[in-house]
């Protein structure tokens, strides 16, 4: 049984090292929902995804802030918890709002992993030692300054590159970039930018060899998916599609995608990230994991969950130095030359907190604490 005494809520702002941009936008700063659990004398972090828009999903920042505070919070204290996989019991009242769920089951998995002195890796059923590193290259202003972004990345050891597409800004990239580097490992996301009368059009992107094409068509879309991987060899990727076991269950089989990205956020905590997880390998799908412009903090959890076997390709976890000038953890992230970080094998996520950068980047902060227990 976990006790808690008390969750924490802050908003913290930090202002991104580059601009980056996607076919729904651009952004220069994230505002940023952090929950704090403490329990049993000790405190666990947890880091909402959700954005400062409702532009990738349906979430943002001020919707998983009221409903943290007003259903979540209230519930999650009421609760009996045995562990973090408890969690979605207790919240499952609350239809959606998956990215605010999944902040505070994050904390408690984190909390359990310390309670039970183990790495939270190891907790989550992970068992790679290093995982293996791609980054998402945004739209950039132009082509050259794209390729030079590609250099450095390449430079630094990254395994794969993806690159943010639209109309507009595809063939004409794909192919500067396969001309430079034939060989190297890429892929574009198109955020939902594309709609039928594009499938000619997406089809030659074959010609370029792309490990996957994300999310080409509506961000809830399945069944067109499956029309437009009949048309093409290249490997369609959902994203914002899958929000749970049974969506990934019904776009493989229906021919929907032949990979799955996986976000602990997007799909409402760690238990449906491993449910998810475990139905793709059953079927012979590989996942890797997304990334949302997260702190230290989700990063930390994301490199946890990156461990687990069936997280087969490159994911879009990266070093903190790509995002922010400081993070807010230590040590902060860092990727090897051959494109790796290693999953901390210490208790716990294995990075450090840093709760005075955060006071000083917090610009709203609320506690809830659970009601006065009768002790015997
Ligand atoms: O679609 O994967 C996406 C960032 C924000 C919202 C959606 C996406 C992304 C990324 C960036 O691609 C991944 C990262 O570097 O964190
Ligand atoms: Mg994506």
């Amino acid at each position: 049984m976990i006790t808690i005494d008390a969750i924490h809520m802050r908003e913290i702002n930090m202002p991104l090292a580059h601009p980056f941009e996607t076919s729904f936008g651009v952004t220069t700063g994230r505002r940023i929902l952090l929950v704090e659990i403490e329990a049993e004398g000790l405190t666990a972090w947890g880091e909402c995804v959700a954005g400062e828009h409702p532009y990738f999903t349906d979430e943002m920042i001020d919707t998983a802030w009221i409903i943290t505070e007003t259903e979540l919070i209230p519930k999650l204290l009421e609760a009996k918890l045995e562990n973090g996989g408890s969690v979605p019991d207790a919240l499952k009242q609350v239809r959606g709002h998956r990215m605010a769920k999944a902040a505070l089951e994050s904390a408690v998995w984190d909390l359990e992993s310390q309670m039970e002195k183990v790495p939270l890796a190891q907790l989550l059923g992970g068992t790679r030692k290093a995982i293996n590193c791609g980054v998402s290259i945004g739209i950039q202003p132009s082509p050259e300054q794209l390729m030079d972004k590609i250099a450095l990345e390449l430079e630094a050891g990254y395994q794969r590159i993806k690159l943010k597409c639209k109309p507009g800004w595809d063939n004409g990239i794909f192919e500067m970039v396969r001309k430079r580097w034939p060989e190297i490992l890429l892929s574009c996301d198109a955020n939902s930018a594309y709609r039928m009368k594009d499938f000619d059009h997406i089809a030659t992107w074959d010609e370029f060899k792309l490990l996957m094409a994300e999310q080409p068509l509506w961000y809830d879309d399945f069944y067109f998916h499956s029309m437009l991987q009949k048309r093409i060899e290249t490997a369609i990727c959902l994203d914002e599609s899958i929000r749970n076991r049974r969506d990934a269950l019904a776009a493989i089989d229906m021919g929907s995608c032949r990979i799955i990205n996986i976000k602990v956020g997007r799909v409402g905590g760690f238990s449906e990230a491993i449910a998810v997880h475990n139905v793709a390998a059953e079927r012979g799908i590989p996942v890797w994991c997304g990334g949302m412009l997260e702190t230290g903090i989700g990063r930390a959890h994301n490199i946890a969950l990156s461990s687990l076997p069936n997280f087969k390709l490159p994911g879009d976890v990266s070093a903190s130095s790509r995002y922010w000038a400081e993070d807010i953890i230590e040590p902060e992230v860092t990727v090897s030359n051959k494109g790796e970080i290693v999953v901390p094998a210490s208790v716990g996520s294995g990075y450090k907190v840093l709760p005075e950068r955060i006071e000083k980047l917090t610009v709203r902060k609320r506690t809830l604490r659970a009601k006065a227990r009768v002790t015997a």
